[in-house]
């Protein structure tokens, strides 16, 4: 994939990065999109009756039986090449911070190390009542040892605010970034969706990485039109090995 030289050299001169990530940086590695009109995840499955503290309140069992067969998807993926270029430019980068919407844990698995998540991680388990970690037994779903509420998975589900501090922190890096990647996301859910306009609106170079046109385009300084897992390896290496 062709980058622009100006793209490239600004990355490698920018002291403060910060990337947005969406489900399609792990499209390559076989986790499905919520939203693509082939294989996103809610082609086939109403958000409503899943991904709503409502919706576990009416069948938990449903619920907890369909994360646990995306838990198992998880568990079987691996990283992709955009999730090592991710973590190559934390290396690269004096202050990096990488913002996910993803549950999925992919980017610590290839490496990263300060990683935001934003929707929490579909890996582990809270109790519903205290959101406290608890380990699994059996059950579906699992009852939590110490006071019998439903486990669940500690992700973010509609109406529900996200973890203690992680969009401040997120903020501040959009906020302070020179570059402001946002990647594989179709920028419609909130409140991670205002994270792109709030850094370009502090100045930074704003670029979108998704093969398909988004709220983002608009706003974008540079669109690289194509798959993560190609675009993000070749930004990397232009802006650091010459291309
Ligand atoms: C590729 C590719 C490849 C494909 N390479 N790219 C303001 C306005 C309107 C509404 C709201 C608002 N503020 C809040 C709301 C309500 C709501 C919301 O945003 N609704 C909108 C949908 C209208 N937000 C909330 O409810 C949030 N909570 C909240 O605001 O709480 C307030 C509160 C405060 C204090 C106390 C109490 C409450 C919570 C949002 C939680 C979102 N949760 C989910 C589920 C997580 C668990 C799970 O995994 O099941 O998070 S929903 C789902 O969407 C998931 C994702 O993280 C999120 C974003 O999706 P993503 O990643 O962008 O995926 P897709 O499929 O949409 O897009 C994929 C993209 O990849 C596409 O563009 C493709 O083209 C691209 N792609 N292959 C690169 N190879």
């Amino acid at each position: 994939m062709e980058i622009p030289r100006e793209l490239a050299d600004a990355l490698r001169g920018a002291r403060a990065v910060a990337a947005l990530t969406g489900s399609g940086v792990s499209a390559e590695s076989g986790v499905p999109t919520f939203r693509d009109a082939r294989s996103g995840l809610w082609e086939r499955f109403d958000p409503e009756e899943l991904a709503t503290p409502e919706a576990f309140l009416r069948d938990p069992k449903l619920v907890w039986e369909w994360y646990s067969w995306r838990r198992g998807l998880v568990l079987r993926a691996e990283p992709n090449p955009a999730h090592r270029a991710l973590a190559e430019l934390e290396r690269r980068v004096l202050c990096f911070t990488l913002i996910t919407q993803n549950v999925d844990g992919l980017h610590r698995r290839a490496g990263s190390g300060n990683v935001i998540e934003l929707h929490g991680n579909i890996l582990r388990t809270v109790c519903s009542a205290e959101r406290i970690p608890r380990e699994p037994g059996g059950g579906s779903p699992p009852r939590c040892p110490h006071c019998g509420a439903p486990l669940r998975p500690d992700v973010v589900w509609f109406g529900e605010a996200l973890p203690p501090g992680a969009l401040e922190e997120a903020s501040k890096a959009a906020r302070g970034c020179e570059v402001f990647l946002c990647v594989g996301t179709s920028g419609v859910v909130y409140p991670a969706a205002g994270l792109p306009r709030e850094a370009a609106e502090a100045g930074a170079l704003l670029v979108e990485i998704n093969p398909e046109r988004t709220p983002v385009t608009s706003l974008a300084d540079f669109v690289l039109r194509g798959r993560a897992g190609e675009a993000l390896p070749a930004l990397v290496a232009a802006a650091f090995s010459g291309g």
